[in-house]
């Protein structure tokens, strides 16, 4: 076996504190150096020491290095220049710790010492943000649940009324229909006598049967009118608003204006859903009026006209209106601006003040039209109807599309429950 005992090689024998010489030959004692340098090497520094020997001839022959004793006080003074830092680094996470600790007693409340107005102590509760926020939901409920019974009652009188309304007028009923039941039998009975009567007396009685006969046609016209205009019905059907005031009877009516520019497309949409067939709209003057039945709803839409003159007139039309349909042209892109300022006046108005709001964006059969999307954006929607119900459709007047779905809107938004479910 080759040696190399003339050259006493540490080889990756330097144990830290002291350097271990490997002698191959010798199995004992082992000798040792001190570390007396420190290597700079990148490769070394997971075992930085550097004895006089390694240092000459073992690992870290010919690596730069520095004394011990200069590195170590080197790496003291950084760690005392550190200290300041270290010192505001502790204080910092102890604050932070603090504040901790403060908040979970803000959140979770507790008892504190107090001392009364002579000076005696004593514990008192202090609430914590947790029971702050507990009582703030059950006010909120509490303030709901009024609400909610006071609606409930008024809705209740609504039903009551109705019943009475109805019990009153179907007993009437019933009383005219037995007056009637012995006005027939009495005339029938009258008959009956002047048949068993001679021939005399039945020619002498011809006026006065003559005219019993004629009150009971005249009689039964009526009560066949009435049959035929009247459904004997039981139901009493229940529709709810979203604002939880009930409506009793199979529609419910709701008052739109539809505004917009002249040209917009309003009366082609009022025409639209009125006959669902496309008529030549001629400019409005005034206004049109229709009523137009969807789903369990009956839209009375007024149609006022769009032309600058006729603009002041909006106003008339706004009182105790549910909703408005506001027309725009979307291929006219230089009357939009025109569109939005009549639009931003129309939302200051106090008595629309909680009326829903349905933009149509018209003529959407165009090519080239302003989108639904980009209307939302040049007219900042978002930002001019922030806080009311409002919605955009795309549509075109002319052959129906979107219509519907606008007023799918509308009914969603003011029926909460009741007979539209069945719709
Ligand atoms: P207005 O009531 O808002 O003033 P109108 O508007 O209903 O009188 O419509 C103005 C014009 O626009 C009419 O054309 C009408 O046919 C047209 N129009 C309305 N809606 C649409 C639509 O959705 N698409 C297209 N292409 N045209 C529409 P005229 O030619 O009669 O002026
Ligand atoms: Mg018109």
């Amino acid at each position: 076996m080759r040696t190399r005992a003339t050259r006493p090689l540490c080889t990756a024998l330097c144990v830290p504190p002291t350097c271990v010489p490997s002698a191959p030959s010798t199995p004992t004692p082992l000798a040792r150096w001190p570390n007396t340098f420190v290597c700079l090497e990148d490769a070394c520094q997971t075992g930085p020491l550097m004895c006089c020997v390694c240092k000459e001839y073992g690992k870290h022959q010919g690596h730069k290095h520095a004394v011990l004793e200069t590195e170590a006080n080197q790496i003291r003074a950084s760690i005392l220049d550190m200290a300041h830092c270290i010192r505001t680094f502790t204080d910092e996470v102890s604050e932070y710790s603090r504040k901790l600790v403060g908040i979970v007693q803000q959140i979770e409340g507790g008892e504190q010492i107090v001392e009364d107005g002579v000076g005696m102590a004593h514990t008192e509760h202090v609430p914590g943000t947790a029971e702050s926020a507990r009582s703030c939901v059950r006010a909120y409920f509490a303030d709901l649940h009024e609400t909610l019974c006071r609606q409930e009652e008024m809705a209740l009188s609504v039903v009551d009324a109705h019943v009475r309304e109805r019990l009153i007028w179907l007993r009437q009923q019933q009383e005219d229909m037995t007056i009637l039941l012995s006005q027939v039998s009495t005339a029938c009975l009258h008959c009956e006598k002047t048949l068993q009567q001679d021939d005399c007396r039945v020619v002498l009685s011809k006026q006065e049967i003559n005219c019993l006969l004629e009150t009971l046609q005249k009689q039964q016209h009526q009560f066949t009118e009435l049959a035929d205009h009247i459904q004997l019905d039981a139901g009493i059907p229940v529709t709810f608003t979203k604002d939880n005031r009930v409506h009793i009877g199979p529609k419910m009516e709701i008052r739109v204006v539809t505004l917009g520019l002249d040209g917009a497309g309003k009366t082609t949409i009022l025409f639209k859903l009125k006959q669902d067939e496309f008529m030549q709209p001629i400019p409005t003057i005034g206004f049109n009026v229709e009523t137009v039945e969807y789903k369990n709803l009956k839209f009375t839409i007024w149609d006022v006209g769009g032309k600058h003159k006729l603009r002041p007139l909006w106003k008339h039309y706004y009182l105790n209106t549910q909703a408005v349909v506001f027309v725009i042209d979307s291929c006219h892109r230089d009357r939009l601006m025109e569109a939005h300022s009549e639009l931003a006046k129309l939302l200051t108005e106090k008595e629309l003040r909680d009326a829903l709001l349905l933009i149509f964006a018209n003529k959407q059969d165009i090519p080239g039209v302003v989108s639904v999307e980009e209307m939302t954006e040049l007219l900042s929607l978002h930002k001019l109807c922030c806080g009311r119900s409002w919605h955009i459709q795309g549509c075109d007047a002319r052959s129906g599309m979107g219509l519907h779905e606008g007023l799918d809107w509308l009914s969603r938004q003011l029926v909460a429950a009741g007979v539209l479910d069945v719709a």
